[in-house]
């Protein structure tokens, strides 16, 4: 049996896993799932109800960086975490930066920022704090030669390649200002784009973005 990656291609954390197995060559499959609705059985899978999750032979496995970590595992090819601890703890480490310190504050914002909803000054201007001391504390972590932890694609860029997007688009439209402006993500992300997979990944993220807008909008 082959792995089975679940959830929908709009998603970052998603695109982050797809990306990771396209890089490392590795065969699978996908499984639409949405979110957003009280069906137990995704409850069963993932008990948070988030996507993405794992189907192993073994079982499911929710949480980005516990499948990251577990396709790493058992796929050992093309290698995207360093085998020297020290180093593969650093790119740990700028994924939990580009998570917990910039991604999950700037979700604070997409409900206004993406998805015509308001979101509360009081709200932005926490966010908006929290984001610009999550920026100075990654912008001191990256190196961007070219990749973001070195000279080695890893599961940082991954990472990266999916989320920083989102951040400088989200601070850009709530704030007028791109919270990541100092650093030479543009540049970055421009030669990211040039690879195969991540097209790959843009392409179905797209086409799966139309349709979840579409789904909203017949909703309402
Ligand atoms: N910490 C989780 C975050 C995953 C996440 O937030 N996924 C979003 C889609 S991008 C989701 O499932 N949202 C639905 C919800 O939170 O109920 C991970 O790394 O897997």
């Amino acid at each position: 049996m082959t792995i089975k990656l679940c959830g929908f291609a709009a998603s970052n954390y998603y695109n982050k896993l797809k990306l990771q197995l396209l890089e490392k060559g590795v065969a699978f499959e996908e499984e639409l799932v949405w979110v957003g609705n009280s069906d137990g059985k995704l409850m069963d899978r993932s008990p948070l109800g988030k996507v993405p999750f794992l189907d192993t032979p073994q079982g499911p496995i929710s949480e980005s960086m516990a499948c990251a970590e577990y396709i790493e595992a058992v796929y050992p090819e093309n290698r995207l975490m360093p085998q020297d601890p020290y180093a593969a703890a650093k790119v740990r480490e700028l994924i939990l930066y580009s998570e917990l310190h910039l991604e999950l504050v700037a979700r604070q914002l997409y409900p206004e920022a993406f998805f015509g909803g308001k979101v509360s000054d009081e709200i932005k201007d926490r966010t908006r704090k929290l984001l610009q001391k999550g920026a100075v504390a990654f912008a001191s972590l990256v190196r961007f030669s070219p990749f973001i932890a070195g000279p080695e694609l890893t599961l940082a860029d991954c990472a990266a390649i999916v989320h920083l997007p989102l951040i400088s688009s989200a601070s850009k439209l709530i704030y007028g200002e791109d919270v990541l402006a100092a650093l030479p993500v543009k540049d970055y992300l421009r030669q990211m784009n040039e690879r195969p997979t991540v097209k790959a990944v843009n392409a179905d993220r797209k086409a799966n973005t139309e349709l979840m807008l579409a789904a909203r909008a017949a909703k309402k």
